[in-house]
């Protein structure tokens, strides 16, 4: 799959993928990822991709020719997806990353200054894609982070083990808890149950912790699905174990 990006400043994503997983992926050729300076589809000599808004407010937004052109110039896929990243943004979550990187190429389009002209929103972009419930400077974080998080879902970008267990995020559950070497540090100690050798027994705390977790954290999470049966019985035992406590 390919990801082109569309912004003022390409410089941004220079250093970003170097080392860890998503580099290995550029390398092996699973992932693209294209930068494009905007100001490369400006046509007048200013090289001018922002103007005033109408209706007198401050500051400066995005004109619409540029971005137009440089959607239509990059897409090789005639039905890639063109995001625009803000802050009025549907928010973007682990299924949306997923269904992502079963695209050919995926358009993402970063404004800057007091925004965008709404006709991106109208007339180019299939959707607006939020990252979280905060205003940043730009939208170039953004596609860092939407670019990162739709890689691990590439085939071959991350191992199987990790890709199923945090595949379990759009199934709306947090992982559970990790321990290594050494047994013991500065009074913590790892839970006896994980060198049981007993896998079943470990299999059932690891959901159990993960539950509770999400329960106590997240509960937003758990009230967007339905339960298992033995969900149910889990949180209860949960319960029970906290009021005879
Ligand atoms: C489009 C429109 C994304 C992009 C306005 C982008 C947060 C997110 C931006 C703006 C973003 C997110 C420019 C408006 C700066 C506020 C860039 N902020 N803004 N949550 N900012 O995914 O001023």
């Amino acid at each position: 799959m390919r990801f082109d990006i569309i912004t003022i400043f390409p410089e941004m994503f220079v250093n970003i993928f170097n080392g860890g997983v998503v580099q290995k992926a550029l390398q092996k050729g699973l992932l693209e990822v294209h930068v494009h300076n905007l100001r490369d589809y400006t046509t007048d000599k200013h090289l001018q991709v922002d103007d005033r808004p109408f209706g007198g407010e401050e500051g400066m937004v995005f004109k619409p020719e540029p971005i137009y052109a440089a959607v239509e110039a990059i897409r090789t896929s005639p039905k890639a997806p063109v995001y625009l990243l803000s802050p009025q943004g549907r928010l973007f979550d682990g299924r949306w990353a997923a269904e992502m990187a079963g695209r050919e190429q995926v358009i993402l389009v970063c404004g800057r200054y007091e925004g965008v002209d709404e006709r991106i929103a109208e007339g180019l972009a299939d959707d607006e894609l939020s990252i979280g419930d905060y205003v940043l400077t730009g939208g170039e974080l953004p596609a860092m982070v939407v670019v990162d998080a739709a890689a691990r879902f590439v085939p071959g970008v991350v191992g199987k083990a990790a890709s199923v267990r945090h595949d379990s995020f759009v199934d709306g559950r947090l992982d559970y808890p990790h321990y290594t070497r050494p047994r013991e540090f500065r009074g913590l100690k790892v839970p006896a149950v994980l060198f049981s050798g007993d896998h079943k027994k470990i299999e059932a705390w690891r959901r159990k912790k993960a539950l509770d977790k999400t329960a106590s954290r997240r509960p937003d999470l758990l009230a967007q699905r339905a339960l298992s049966p033995e969900e149910r019985r889990i949180l209860a035992q949960i319960t029970k174990e906290r009021n005879e406590s």
